[in-house]
C-alpha cells in the first residue's frame, strides 16, 4: 500500500499514502488528505480604499456581505481606480491553504465551485504553490466567485458575488472520487460561508464526522450567517466538535439566539454546552478577539480560558485580511496532528501572525519553519 511521496494537484486519484521519515531510524506510513476543508473558492479583488469608497456602494468598514445588483460594478471600480490586486481567497479555502502550510506534503483537500476562466487559474496557481489539493466543481458556463476587499487602516468591508460557487452540490459531493475522499478523511473543516450554498453538503460531512467519531470543526464565518442562516446553523450545532468564530460572530449569535449576554466568555460558554450528537467528544468553543486573547470554552467546564495572541510590532501589519482564516488553518492542522488544545491555539496564533503581515490571506513563501 506504500508508494512514494508525489504532489497530485486536480487529479482525481488520490496517492492514499505516502512515506515520511519521523527519524533517520524509523519510517512511518501516513495517510494522505486527511483534512477536508469545504466552501466557496473565491478570487479577491483587494483593493486599500477609502470612506467615499465604501459610501459610494454603501458599504460598512467591516462587514462581509454578499454583492447584490448595486454592488456589481465595483469589481470593475476596485481594479481601474484602486490598483486592486488579484489574490486567492474564499475564508476555507484561505483556511485549508493555512492548514496545508503547517501539514506534511498531501494533507489537505478543499471543495467547492468555481467556473473555468482565468480567475480560476489564478486559484489552481495559488493552491499549486501551496501544496493543497482542490477539488471543485466546475461549471464552465459561470464565473468563478469574486470577493471585493476594501482594506480601510485595520477594517476589511468584502462584498463577495459567489456566481460559480453558489452552485456547489450534494452530486459533486457524491461522485465516486470525491466521496472516497470524505470517507479517507480523518478531520472536517467547513466554513460557515456555505451556510448560504449547500446546507445538505455540510450535514453529509457533519454526519460522517459523527459517525466516525472524526472532528467536525465549524467556523461561523461572519455576522450574518447567525443572522440570516439561523436554521441551517442550527441544525448542523449538535454536530459542531470545534466552533470557531470572532467577537462580531459571537455577538450576532447571542443576539440572534436570545442569548441575553454580549460577554463573550459567557458566549462561547453556551455554544460549548449546546446539545451534542457525537458525545465521545467535548465541544470546544474558540472566539477570537483581534489583538485581543482568545477566548476558549470547553463542553461542561466551568472556567473560560484566555490565551493572549503573539504580540507584533503594528509596523509589520500589511492587512488583516485573512487573519481569523490562518488562525483557523494552524488550529486545524493541530487538530490533525492530535496536539493538545493549547498547543492548537497556539499554531493558529503563529500562522494569523505571518499572515497579517502579507498582502491578503497570504501565507510567506518560502515557508517559515513552525
Ligand atoms: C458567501 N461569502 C460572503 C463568502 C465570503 C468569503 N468566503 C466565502 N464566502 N465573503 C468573503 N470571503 C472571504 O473571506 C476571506 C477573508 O476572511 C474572502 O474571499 C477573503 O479571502
Amino acid at each position: 500500500n506504500i508508494i512514494p511521496v508525489h504532489h497530485c494537484f486536480h487529479t482525481t486519484t488520490p496517492s492514499r499514502f505516502s512515506i515520511r521519515s519521523n527519524s533517520f531510524s524509523k519510517m512511518a506510513a501516513t495517510k494522505d488528505y486527511r483534512l477536508l476543508c469545504l466552501e466557496n473558492p473565491l478570487l479577491d479583488i483587494q483593493a486599500f480604499g477609502d470612506e467615499a469608497l465604501l459610501e459610494k456602494y454603501g458599504l460598512k468598514a467591516n462587514d462581509a456581505i454578499l454583492a447584490e445588483e448595486k454592488h456589481l460594478g465595483l469589481y470593475e471600480d476596485l481594479l481601474q481606480n484602486y490598483d486592486a490586486k488579484l489574490i486567492a481567497g474564499g475564508a476555507a479555502q484561505n483556511t485549508a491553504r493555512g492548514a496545508q502550510y503547517l501539514l506534511p506534503p498531501n494533507s489537505v483537500v478543499f471543495l467547492g465551485g468555481a467556473g473555468d476562466d482565468k480567475y480560476a487559474a489564478i486559484l489552481h496557481d495559488a493552491v499549486k504553490q501551496a501544496g493543497l489539493r482542490v477539488e471543485y466543481r466546475v461549471d464552465p458556463k459561470i464565473n468563478t466567485g469574486r470577493c471585493g476587499v476594501i482594506i480601510t487602516g485595520h477594517n476589511r468591508s468584502m462584498c463577495t458575488d459567489l456566481a460559480a460557487a453558489n452552485h456547489y452540490d450534494l452530486e459533486h459531493l457524491k461522485k465516486p472520487e470525491v466521496w472516497s475522499l470524505v470517507e479517507n478523511a480523518e478531520v472536517y473543516y467547513v466554513g460557515g460561508y456555505h451556510f448560504t450554498v449547500c446546507p445538505p453538503a455540510i450535514m453529509e460531512l457533519a454526519k460522517q464526522a459523527a459517525s466516525g467519531n472524526k472532528p467536525f470543526i465549524l467556523s461561523l464565518s461572519a455576522p450574518f450567517i447567525p443572522q440570516f442562516f439561523k436554521e441551517p446553523l442550527d441544525a448542523s450545532a449538535p454536530y459542531w466538535d470545534y466552533v470557531i468564530g470572532n467577537e462580531g460572530e459571537a455577538a450576532a449569535y447571542a443576539e440572534s439566539h436570545g442569548l441575553n449576554t454580549t460577554d463573550v466568555k459567557e458566549i462561547a460558554k453556551a455554544l460549548a454546552n449546546l446539545p451534542k450528537e457525537n458525545t465521545q467528544r467535548k465541544r470546544v468553543a474558540i472566539i477570537t478577539q483581534g489583538t485581543e486573547p482568545t477566548i476558549v470554552a470547553v463542553q461542561g467546564e466551568d472556567e473560560v480560558k484566555e490565551f493572549p495572541v503573539h504580540s507584533i510590532d503594528p509596523a509589520k501589519i500589511n492587512d488583516t485580511n485573512g487573519a481569523g482564516d490562518a488562525f483557523a488553518g494552524g488550529f486545524a492542522a493541530g487538530v490533525v496532528e492530535g496536539k493538545s488544545l493549547e498547543e492548537s491555539i497556539h499554531m493558529g496564533q503563529w500562522l494569523a501572525k505571518l499572515s497579517i503581515q502579507e498582502l491578503g490571506p497570504s501565507y510567506p513563501f518560502p515557508k517559515q519553519a513552525y
